[in-house]
């Protein structure tokens, strides 16, 4: 449910709340979460999960490696090379000039990568590599099983049409540790006054390329999503929940029946935010096109074939803001 109550925030509106939906993995019926998934995919791209079944000792786990991480100077984070494209990377994301005040991790999701990896990142690497394994086995389970729900609700009678990607020993699913560091407030043209005060752009918005993506944060908020243009509205934080959202290879499945919709994150005033993405993808080689129960006589085909490789390669060419499911829009 969204409260509509609009702010001015330097050009652009902020409403108040959004409330997700919020689905509870342990208390409904199977077809209901279903269907309740479908519609929060269908109407905001974005839901959340809880009583997910991921224990607390696994996200404690994972969560403490990281906050090690990010505390460590600058030349011990950068032994974990360059983020080019694994490794860490302080305000530049991406390799076209886009840039934010965030740090972060990124990582390759295969057991062989974490081990090579760790050794690299930190001074215990078997403690951070089954840190990080524990935590990827589970967020991929809890991504394999709402995929599953999603094509249950969906009416898909291949209900592993979308976890047999992610289940793929060559999936190209990524795992983004981030630190938002505390930022003071921008204040316009040097307007003291607080309507003109603005948090900084942590990072900037943007549509998250693969399927699925499960996002897990400390209790400072942040994120933000656009409905609607030029319209954002913040999202409550919740260490309890995943927020996961639809991803621009999801919505081609779907034929644009789901959304993968824009989102960003600001830095807060005086806290860390911390977050853990992990971007659930196919193979590079997997051919992309809409199930044929998305299409009909009046719904025909939105875009073109497409390999994830070519739509990968695609994204990195271009700036995180632009819509690149555009460009295999067909005409
Ligand atoms: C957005 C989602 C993931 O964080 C990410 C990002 C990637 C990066 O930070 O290197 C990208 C961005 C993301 C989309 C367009 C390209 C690639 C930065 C960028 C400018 C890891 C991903 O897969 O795509």
């Amino acid at each position: 449910m969204v409260v509509a109550s609009p702010t001015p925030i330097g050009s652009e509106k902020v409403i108040q709340a959004v409330e997700l939906p919020v689905i509870d993995l342990s208390l409904c019926e199977r077809t209901e979460v279903s269907n309740l998934i479908v519609r929060a995919c269908e109407r905001y791209g974005f839901f959340k999960v809880i009583n997910h079944g991921i224990s607390e000792e696994i996200i404690v786990k994972m969560e403490e490696e990281s906050v090690s991480f990010f505390a460590k100077p600058i030349p011990e984070k950068q032994l974990a090379g360059p983020a080019n494209p694994f490794g860490y990377g302080y305000k530049n994301i991406g390799f076209n000039g886009d840039e934010g005040e965030v740090e972060y991790l990124l990582l390759n999701t295969h057991p062989l990568s974490i081990s090579q990896r760790s050794k690299t990142i930190s001074k215990d690497p078997n403690k951070f590599s089954s840190a990080v394994s524990g935590y990827i086995e589970a967020v991929r389970e809890l991504a394999c099983e709402l995929l599953d729900l999603v094509a249950e609700g969906l009416r898909v009678p291949d209900t592993s049409v979308f976890s047999r990607l992610i289940r793929d020993v060559d999936s190209d699913s990524i795992l983004r540790l981030n630190h938002y560091p505390p930022m003071p407030i921008l204040c316009k043209d040097n307007d003291t006054s607080s309507s003109y005060n603005t948090n900084r752009v942590g990072f900037g918005e943007h549509s998250d390329p693969q399927i699925l993506t499960l996002l897990r944060s400390n209790d400072v908020g942040g994120l933000q999503i656009s409905l609607n243009d030029s319209v954002w509205f913040p999202v409550s934080p919740d260490p309890s929940a995943f927020c996961v959202n639809v991803g621009d290879v999801l919505q081609a499945m779907t034929n644009g029946r789901f959304l993968s919709v824009r989102h960003r994150a600001l830095t807060n005033s005086c806290k860390s935010r911390m977050s853990m993405a992990y971007f659930a993808a196919p193979p590079l080689s997997t051919k992309i096109t809409a199930l044929p129960q998305m299409l009909s006589a009046v719904r025909p085909s939105l875009y073109r074939p497409f390999t994830w490789g070519d739509y990968k390669k695609a994204a990195y060419s271009l700036r995180l803001g632009d819509t690149r499911l555009d460009l295999f829009m067909k005409r």
